[in-house]
């Protein structure tokens, strides 16, 4: 049998959370990311399958109960993650209580999951409603996003609607347009709530002065949602430095273009009124 840490789950965890460090998207601790894993894509490793440790969290998750899930740890940095996968992530299988998880690799000195954990574990139990097949939530702070939410109203048609405007892709990308919480204190069960809630309807959720989620089938999904609209708040901050006034726009008449061309259908209350 081979070892996890030699898997391309844990090689994706790798790639990713050095990828959004190297983006300036997760300073210090800044930053986690949730993949869930089935006990088939498991049995080829031989050292995934011995309990080594029950560690407690703090909402029920019982509806994901005997679901794996590798998950960046508390306090851990996604710098270091590269160097040290078994330590500063973790393979954790919910337990039939919901209350606590059994740590079934990783972790190596101790550490604990995410503590958004709980916004992860709710997010996937939403997203997998709207999805089965439903794998990754992402978690970081893209700068000109979380600057966006400084300068422009806290309203998710007008934010989407900017977003959409700012390239040809967003649209493409993100038809649904992007959730917004209003400020609310990380860490907590109720952001997390509030968080799942919006991705009923939204694969991206804003968390104002502080963050996105971004949820998907892959890591490379979860991630090219949020790259993609980083770059649109880019290219807006970009557009206010050469002093903010648009001349030539994509019209809401480009937008259909855009969906028609690929087959999508875009938020209509977003795109129309
Ligand atoms: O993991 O980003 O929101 C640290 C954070 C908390
Ligand atoms: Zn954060």
């Amino acid at each position: 049998t081979q070892a996890f840490v030699d898997s391309p789950y844990v090689a994706q965890m790798k790639r990713v959370t050095w990828l959004s460090y190297d983006h300036g998207w997760d300073e210090r601790n800044g930053g986690n990311v949730s993949c869930r894993l089935t006990e088939d894509e498991l049995r080829g490793y031989g050292d995934v399958h011995e309990v080594k440790r029950v560690i407690p969290i703090k909402f029920d998750a019982s509806e994901l109960a005997g679901d794996y899930f590798l998950v960046t740890g508390t306090g851990r940095y996604f710098k270091n993650v590269r160097d040290f996968p078994e330590r500063d992530t973790g393979l954790v299988r919910i337990r039939e209580d919901g209350r606590s998880v059994d740590l079934m690799w990783g972790f190596s000195d101790g550490g604990q999951p995410t503590s958004e954990f709980p916004a992860h574990l709710m997010t996937h139990i939403s997203r997998l409603k709207q999805d089965p097949k439903q794998r990754v939530v992402m978690h970081c702070h893209p700068t000109n996003l979380v600057a966006m939410s400084f300068t422009v109203p806290l309203d998710e048609k007008g934010l989407s609607r900017i977003l959409w405007k700012m390239q040809a892709e967003s649209i493409v990308v993100f038809p649904e347009g992007i959730g917004v919480l209003p400020y609310m204190t990380p860490g907590t069960n109720e952001i997390g709530a509030a968080t799942a809630e919006k991705m009923n309807s939204f694969r991206l959720v804003l968390w104002p002065h502080h963050g996105i989620f971004g949820a998907g089938e892959s890591i490379d999904e979860a991630f090219g949602l949020i790259e993609t609209v980083e770059k649109a708040a880019t290219i807006y901050t970009a557009i206010q430095s050469q002093g903010g006034s648009i001349l030539n726009e994509i019209t809401d008449e480009n937008l259909q273009q855009l969906a028609d061309r690929f087959d999508l259908v875009p938020n209509q209350e977003f795109l129309h009124g």
